[in-house]
């Protein structure tokens, strides 16, 4: 059986497993902190969480785990058939994990983890997640999905990173850079669905855990 390995609070943890959820996929979670641990960076070589467990090897970097999800597990797609639609899709995908969350994650360890952002690290941040999230809002729709009329491989990634981008520019910067997007409204829908209520209750047993450590 695959077996996610990585920690619940962690979004491309996160998003890997509403990819499978929804998929219908048998998966066992395993938990592995990002300790650099010798055995991890075996499987990770970057020691970077999620890595997934399939039976014909290991799989880092949870976007080429779900496109593997994708063609490995066919039954329920979470991709548009059409070639074009799909590239739309991975479009936006793109835009919000390099353009949005990589940029923002350069203000997580104040954010989140009590650390401290040079005043020039920040300044450089708040001009480019601007100018990204103009692009990005360019490119969503939220009618209802992020991508348009169907849920899928976008909404997984959208769910796991948008409103951490919100919450670490709202802490560090002071202002959510997201705020004329619906993040909030659409975070709301979203969490209407029993798998995304699965992930959350997770998030919070493994922030509770994480604390404890
Ligand atoms: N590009 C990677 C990013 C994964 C990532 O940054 N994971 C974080 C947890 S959310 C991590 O493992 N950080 C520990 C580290 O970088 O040492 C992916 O898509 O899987």
């Amino acid at each position: 059986m695959l077996k996610l390995c990585g920690f619940a609070t962690s979004n491309y943890h996160n998003k890997v497993k509403l990819a499978l959820l929804e998929k219908g996929v048998a998966f066992e979670e395993v938990l592995v902190w990002p300790d650099r641990a010798p055995s991890l960076l075996q499987s990770s070589p970057l020691g970077k969480l999620p890595y997934l467990e399939t039976e014909q090897g290991v799989v880092c970097e949870s976007q080429v785990m779900v496109e593997y999800l994708e063609d490995a597990y066919p039954a329920v797609p979470l991709l548009p058939a059409d070639p074009f639609a799909a590239a739309k899709v991975r479009e936006l995908i793109t835009f919000m994990e390099l353009h949005l969350e990589l940029v923002a994650r350069e203000l997580y360890a104040e954010a989140f983890f009590g650390g401290s952002i040079a005043d020039d690290v920040k300044a450089k941040t708040l001009k480019l997640l601007k100018r990204n999230v103009a692009a990005f809002a360019s490119l969503a729709k939220f009618s209802p999905y992020v991508a348009g009329a169907e849920f899928g491989l976008a909404d997984c990634v959208a769910l796991a990173h948008l409103p951490l981008v919100s919450m670490a520019s709202k802490n560090v910067l002071g202002e959510d850079v997201l705020a004329d997007v619906p993040v909030r409204e659409y975070v709301r829908m979203m969490s209407q669905r029993p798998h995304v209520q699965t992930i959350n209750n997770d998030r919070r047993a493994n922030q509770a855990l994480m604390k404890n450590r």
